[in-house]
């Protein structure tokens, strides 16, 4: 099963929607697949946002991702990547369509909430910087035959 990494970021963590956000993923029909409360050490930071080192925001977003507590999950479903990035929506909270939870929760160019994988690769490689292999769970809700047809294209 496809599976993305999703970070609640420290203001999401701060702002008490943890909840409401986890919510959202759940009433999609996305199965949790591993989920834990971090603080992420500054090394891991930079090893996730390598991509970006060189950018002119890149201290900044290190700064703000070590900054405080994280919701780290593993999210499993068919076609999990995409679906995680439409709901978080643009990138900056102030361009989000409402609806989406940047758009709904966010007005800010820093402090965006969330972070999904973009990828395939990104969301493997970023699965393995957070969760050891054994701490995700494969599992199936009764739900979940009416939330994903077998069969559908
Ligand atoms: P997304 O999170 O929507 O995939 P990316 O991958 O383009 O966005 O950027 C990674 C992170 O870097 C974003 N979540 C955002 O926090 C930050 N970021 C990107 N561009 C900027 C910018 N111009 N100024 C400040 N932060 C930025």
């Amino acid at each position: 099963m496809e599976k993305t990494l999703i970070i609640l970021k420290p203001d999401c963590v701060q702002r008490r929607l943890i909840g409401r956000i986890v919510q959202r993923f759940e009433d999609k029909g996305l199965t949790i697949a591993g989920m834990k409360l971090m603080q992420i050490p500054n090394e891991l930071a930079e090893r996730h946002y390598a991509p970006h080192q060189g950018k002119p925001f890149y201290p900044g977003l290190i700064e703000y991702i070590t900054s405080g507590p994280v919701v780290v999950l593993a999210l499993a479903g068919q076609g999990v990547i995409d679906m995680a990035r439409k709901q978080m929506g643009q990138t900056f909270g102030y361009e989000a369509d409402p609806g989406t939870i940047r758009g709904d929760f966010g007005a800010s160019k820093t402090y965006n909430l969330v972070h999904g994988s973009d990828a395939p690769e990104s969301a493997e490689t970023e699965i393995a910087l957070y969760f050891q292999p054994g701490e995700l769970l494969e599992y199936e809700t009764p739900a979940h035959g009416w939330t994903f047809k077998p069969g559908e294209s």
